[in-house]
C-alpha cells in the first residue's frame, strides 16, 4: 500500500506515488459484516423489505435516543429528507442558506421553485454569519436553514433569534453532525427540525438513507404521512406525498453501524490528533480544530490553506491527487457559483467574500477506519515535503 517517500521523491516530478491504491475522502466504515448477513437473512425471512418495516422502526428509535430526541423519521437518503421537511414546514418565496455547503441544501429548496438565498458564512467556523442572514431578509422570505458544517454547531441561539423576530421557520442541514452536540446539547433538538444523512460517505452511513428529527408531535406526523404518499392505512390517502421510505436493508445496515459507532468515532478522532500533530508547526496551512467540550464525530479533516503558503491550494491538490491521496476542495465553488445559479443570480458573489475566501482555501484529506495512523503520518509527510520545497 504505502511506500517510502523521500523528500526529493514527488510523484509529481516523475517518482512513484506515495500510495498504491487510491486513498478516497469519504471511504465508508463497515460495522460487523456477519451481524449485517444475519439482519438480512432476518429481513428475507420476515419477507418485509420496505414500507415501514420492523427494522426501520428499531432504526428510528435507536437513532431518536442517541440524539436525545423525541422522533425520527427515516429516509431513502438526506436530499429528500430535506425536500420533505421543507415541505411539511410550509417554506415558500426564499429561504435563506449559506452557499458555503454541499449542493442538496440549494437544490432541495430550487427544487421545489423556493428561492435560495445565500448568506455569507464566518471565516472562522465556516457557518453562517447572522448579521449576513439578517441583511438577506426581504418580504418574501419565509424561513433559514442553518448547516451544521464539518458538524460544528451553526449558531442556533442567534438563528433563531433572528427567526423570531421576523417570524420565519428556522431548520438546519444536519448531514454532518449525526452524534454532535452544540452549547452541551445533542445536535437534533434545534430549530422546528433538523436533517441528519446516512450516505456511504458519511462516518456513519446506511449505504444511502437520512432522516428528519424533531420534537415537534405534529411535523413528524405530517413528515411521515409525506414519506409514504400521504397514506394513512389502506385505500386512505390523507396528505399530497412522495416515495421518501427507507428500505429494511438500509436500516439493518444502520443498526450495524450504530453499534461500531464508538469505535469509529474513536478512529476518527485519533486520525485527526495525528494530523494535528504531524501538520503543526508548517507554515502556511492550518487544521480546523473541533472544540473539547462538544462532541464530535471528526469525519472531516479539514485543512486550511493561507494565501501566504508556499504552495496554492490547488497545487496542493494537484500533487496530492499524484500521489493518490484524492484530497477534496469541499464546497468550492460554492452552491453560488455552480450553475444553475451562477447563470440565475450572477452577482451573488458580489455578497459573500468571505465564503469565496473560505472555499478557495480549503482542502479535506482522507480520514476513517480504512486510514492507519502509518498511513495519516505518510499524508503528513507529503504535505510537509510540498510546503518545503
Ligand atoms: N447536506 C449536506 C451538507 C451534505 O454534505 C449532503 C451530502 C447532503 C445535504 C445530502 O445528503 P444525501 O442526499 O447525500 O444523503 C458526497 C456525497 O455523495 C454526499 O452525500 C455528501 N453530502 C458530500 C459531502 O459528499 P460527492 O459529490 O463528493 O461524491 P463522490 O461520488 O465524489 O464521492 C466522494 C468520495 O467518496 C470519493 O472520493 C469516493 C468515495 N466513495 C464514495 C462512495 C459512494 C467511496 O470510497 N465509496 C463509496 O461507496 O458527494
Amino acid at each position: 500500500m504505502k511506500q517510502i517517500l523521500k523528500p526529493q521523491d514527488l510523484a509529481i516530478r516523475g517518482a512513484p506515488p506515495a500510495f498504491e491504491e487510491p486513498l478516497h475522502v469519504g471511504r465508508p466504515n463497515i460495522g460487523d459484516r456477519e451481524a449485517f448477513i444475519k439482519h438480512v437473512d432476518t429481513i428475507f425471512d420476515n419477507r418485509w423489505l420496505s414500507n415501514n418495516g420492523p427494522m426501520v422502526q428499531e432504526f428510528e428509535q435507536r437513532v431518536a435516543n442517541y440524539h436525545g430526541v423525541k422522533h425520527c423519521v427515516a429516509m431513502c437518503n438526506g436530499t429528500v429528507a430535506l425536500e420533505i421537511a421543507i415541505r411539511a414546514l410550509g417554506l415558500a418565496g426564499e429561504v435563506i442558506i449559506p452557499s458555503y455547503t454541499f449542493i442538496a441544501t440549494a437544490h432541495a429548496l430550487s427544487w421545489q421553485a423556493i428561492t435560495p438565498v445565500f448568506a455569507d458564512i464566518d471565516p472562522v467556523t465556516h457557518n453562517l454569519d447572522p448579521v449576513a442572514v439578517r441583511a438577506m431578509i426581504t418580504p418574501r422570505t419565509t424561513g433559514i436553514i442553518g448547516v451544521h458544517l464539518w458538524g460544528r454547531g451553526a449558531p442556533v441561539d442567534e438563528l433563531q433569534s433572528i427567526a423570531d423576530e421576523h417570524g420565519l421557520k428556522l431548520m438546519f442541514d444536519a448531514a454532518h453532525a449525526f452524534g454532535c452536540s452544540y452549547r452541551g446539547r445533542m445536535i437534533g433538538n434545534f430549530g422546528a427540525c433538523e436533517v441528519l444523512s446516512f450516505h456511504a460517505t458519511k462516518f456513519f452511513n446506511t449505504f444511502e438513507g437520512g432522516a428528519v428529527v424533531t420534537n415537534n408531535d405534529e411535523l413528524a406526523e405530517t413528515m411521515r404521512l409525506m414519506r409514504n404518499f400521504g397514506f394513512s392505512g389502506f385505500d386512505n390517502v390523507v396528505h399530497p406525498g412522495t416515495n421518501g421510505k427507507m428500505i429494511e436493508v438500509a436500516a439493518a445496515m444502520g443498526l450495524v453501524n450504530l453499534d461500531a459507532i464508538d469505535n469509529v468515532v474513536a478512529a476518527n478522532r485519533l486520525n485527526h490528533q495525528t494530523y494535528q500533530n504531524a501538520l503543526s508547526g508548517l507554515p502556511g496551512i492550518s487544521l480546523l480544530s473541533f472544540a473539547a467540550d462538544e462532541r464530535n464525530n471528526y469525519q472531516y479533516v479539514v485543512m486550511q490553506v493561507d494565501e501566504d503558503c508556499p504552495i496554492s491550494r490547488d497545487e496542493f491538490i494537484e500533487a496530492l491527487h499524484a500521489e493518490n491521496i484524492r484530497a477534496r476542495k469541499y464546497f468550492w465553488p460554492g452552491c453560488h457559483n455552480m450553475r444553475p445559479y451562477r447563470d440565475w443570480y450572477p452577482h451573488a458573489g458580489l455578497l459573500l467574500p468571505n465564503t469565496q475566501r473560505v472555499a478557495n482555501s480549503v482542502i479535506v484529506l482522507p480520514t476513517g477506519t480504512t486510514m492507519t495512523g502509518e498511513m495519516v503520518n505518510v499524508v503528513a509527510s507529503v504535505i510537509r515535503v510540498l510546503i518545503k520545497n
